[in-house]
């Protein structure tokens, strides 16, 4: 497929507000331009009443007792008492923000989407990223499948590729979606523990239930706690059926590719992530996308042959817990997504957008996949109760960019004011006013006539049985420093566990997966490992393992710098310039706060000591000039980035506090210079670009012991 790659970043996308309604829905178009909106000089009730004092409540003389005719104590009291609405039964925290999709037209051979096949056609877009098990409070970087939902506001009608950041799923059929949830959300009685898989509900589950075993290795990697949402890939988990202008059809598979390339935390800076900042991630898209460093993705397709038995290379194509490895089927990019606006207000546009996978145009189907067809019920379901009526789509965040006419009428929170008698098909009454069904050739959304047929039955395929090859195919993709990081996430995980016999159940799964990996786990759990039978005849998939040899980009990675009165500025400032061209930040770090001044250069003190943690970084430089440093908290912050494989480095005098730190300054990926020079900033660039050092992970690896 020939590729357009867009050179320059994309154009803001439009704001819903900043389109013309007439040219959106009747819905839009039956709102006032002010409604809805904060506008006015002064401080008003709902109602528009200007208030006078909102501080003291109406009173029988000024100790009281309060009135019950102040109308605007009870407004008040009263909205503030119903300002939550249900949280998402999973994906409850998320963050999200605005962008544009630009086709590059390479689609065009299979679908007829416009927004995917027209090239250069730019759609703008809502994406909301999201952990699945925690509450909407819960922090960021904890272990967990993160959500990567993509609303298209197409000029078809809204389209929602609500997919994750793994390729495959935990159940085969959605009948289990609530089994699943109940066994990894926190023990019904305490409610305890928050956000995690590490506990033996989830684990027994998992362990009884082995269709999951690929999707539980996909977790334990370190695809469970990625870096930020700018390096994480995303993916449609199902296959979808593509079709094109002529009604040909095709079996396709979509990822999200990051432009910034896929790399994740260590479990250890994961877990200090998790009470230092557990805003970690969303802070991270946020302050990216308002220093300009938008992220960027690319929508990629495997594309696959549509037959009876909707299978490829003997992989069937219906069952969620499987992927199409790679390098059978290439990845061929179809656009680039930009995310290059924040929300204006979390609550109106990021909790209360609406994915369904049921949204779609003419040229996508779902395909029966049976995790699939569950899906296409519980979107719709789940906003009735969520979002508190069948209005939803009318919501701004939710509202499609398409004309909307439609029969629905009435309804809690119904904000159109519909016109006409006859909401209903057929009628005889409302003339050139009312919607008519739309003909195919007229974009009207026709199902690719399919055979249906078989036995009223509760069964599987026959292909679904196998649930331990494609496990054993991603273990064996993974490089060494990734298959030790998986040997210590399950080490972690069943070590939280409580119920012997679970985790001995659990390492009798690992045997049929991996021998070396169920080894290992079982000599750090201090139990025998049980002899398996792996499948011995994988061919691993390189596309699987993150780990990359040659440095890619650094947009959006964050460089601390500390430094001191006396610091050699100059020297910070070539740094700065240097980064921030790539798109990177520096943020300085000194003992106390303020700024800097040397000469006519002045740096401004972002965090201190006590304000910062290595967590905060991607690599940590000290300053030449700053004297001798010596704080404990110093001492700390050096070596968690030490122990986390983050470049580390010094220029003059400033190598003493690395030293005094304790930290071997010829260990890998440490950066010494007399002076910042060119080839300091371009050793820099090139050591971030490579995400960790990890050749330097065997000298920090608590757990990387000799199997039992
Ligand atoms: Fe979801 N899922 N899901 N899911 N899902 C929801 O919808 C559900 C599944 C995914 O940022 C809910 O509005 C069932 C697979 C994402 O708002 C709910 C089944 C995949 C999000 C729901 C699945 C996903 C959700 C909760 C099994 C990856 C967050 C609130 C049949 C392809 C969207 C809501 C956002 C959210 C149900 C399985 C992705 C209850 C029944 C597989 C990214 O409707």
């Amino acid at each position: 497929m020939a590729v357009k790659r867009p050179r320059k970043p994309a154009p803001p996308a439009p704001a819903p507000e900043a389109l013309d309604p007439a040219e959106t829905s009747p819905v839009r178009a039956a709102l006032a331009p002010e409604q809805g909106l904060q506008n006015g000089e002064f401080l008003t009730t709902a109602e528009g009443l200007r208030l006078s004092d909102t501080d003291h409540s109406l009173k029988a003389g000024p100790r009281g007792p309060s009135l019950l005719e102040d109308f605007h104590l009870r407004e008040k009291i009263t909205h503030f008492d119903h300002e939550r609405i249900p949280e998402r039964v999973v994906h409850a925290r998320g963050a999200a923000a605005h962008g544009v999709f630009r086709a590059y037209g390479s689609a065009a051979s299979v679908t007829k989407a416009a927004f995917l096949a027209e090239e250069g056609l730019e759609t703008p877009v809502f994406v909301r990223f999201s952990t699945v098990l925690g509450s909407r409070g819960s922090a960021d970087t904890v272990r967990d499948v993160r959500g990567f939902a993509v609303k298209f506001y197409t000029a078809e009608g809204n389209v929602d590729l609500v997919g994750n950041n793994m390729p495959v799923f935990f159940v085969q059929d959605g009948i289990k979606f609530a089994d699943l949830i109940h066994a990894g959300k926190p023990h019904q009685d305490v409610e305890i523990p928050q956000a995690q898989s590490a506990h033996d509900t989830f684990w027994d589950f998992v362990t009884l239930h082995t269709e999951a075993t690929h999707h539980v290795m996909w977790l334990m990697s370190d695809r469970g706690i990625p870096r930020s949402y700018r390096t994480m890939e995303g993916f449609g988990v199902h296959t979808f059926r593509l079709v094109d202008a002529e009604g040909a059809s095709s079996l396709v598979k979509f990822h999200w590719k990051p432009v910034a390339g896929v790399h994740s935390l260590v479990w250890e800076e994961a877990q200090l992530a998790a009470g230092t900042d557990p805003d970690f991630h969303r802070r991270d898209l946020a302050d990216g996308i308002d220093a300009g460093a938008f992220l960027e993705y690319e929508l990629g397709i495997q594309v696959m042959p549509d037959s009876d038995a909707e299978t490829f290379a003997g992989i069937d194509l219906l069952d969620p817990t499987k992927m199409v490895p790679e390098e059978l089927a290439p990845v061929q990019p179809v656009g680039l997504l930009t995310l290059n606006r924040n929300p204006d207000n979390y609550f109106a546009e990021t909790e209360q957008v609406a994915f369904h996978s049921g949204h779609l145009v003419p040229g996508i189907e779902i395909t029966n996949d049976p995790l699939m067809q569950a899906r296409m019920f519980s979107y719709l379901d789940t906003q009735l109760t969520r979002l508190g009526g069948p209005n939803f789509s009318q919501l701004p965040i939710n509202r499609p960019h398409a004309p909307v006419n439609d029969n629905l009428r009435e309804g809690m929170h119904q904000t159109a004011v519909h016109r006409g008698i006859a909401p209903y098909l057929p009628n005889s009454l409302a003339g050139d006013e009312g919607p008519v069904p739309a003909a195919e050739s007229q974009g009207g959304y026709v199902h690719l006539p399919r055979p249906v047929e078989g036995e009223k039955i509760r069964a599987n395929p026959v292909s679904f049985d196998d649930h331990f090859t494609q496990a054993s195919l991603f273990v064996a993709s993974l490089s060494p420093i990734e298959k030790a990081h998986l040997v210590e996430a399950f080490t972690f995980e069943l070590g939280k566990c409580y119920e012997q016999p679970i985790r001995e159940r659990a390492l009798a799964v690992l045997a049929d997966v991996d021998a070396d990996l169920c080894e290992q786990v079982a000599a750090g759990l201090g139990l025998p490992a049980p002899v398996g039978k792996p499948a011995t005849d994988v061919t691993p998939s390189p596309a699987l393992s993150q780990v990359v040899a040659v440095p890619g980009p650094i947009a959006g990675r964050v460089i601390g710098i500390v430094a001191a009165p006396g610091a050699d500025l100059a020297g910070i400032g070539k740094i700065r310039t240097a980064i921030e061209a790539e798109g990177a930040f520096v943020r300085i770090i000194a003992p106390i706060g303020g700024v800097l001044k040397k000469g006519a250069r002045s740096e401004i003190i972002e965090r201190t000591l006590l304000t910062t943690r290595s967590i905060e970084y991607d690599a940590v430089l000290v300053a030449g000039g700053a004297g001798a440093l010596a704080d404990i908290k110093l001492t700390v912050l050096l070596q968690e980035a030490f122990r986390h494989a983050k470049v580390l480095g010094a220029w003059g005098d400033g190598e003493q506090a690395l030293i005094t730190a304790g930290i071997d300054t010829s260990a890998p990926g440490i950066l010494l210079g007399d002076s910042v020079v060119a080839a300091y900033t371009k050793k820099l660039i090139q050591a971030v670009g490579l995400h960790r050092v990890w050749d330097r992970a065997p000298l920090v690896m608590a757990s990387a012991g000799p199997a039992a």
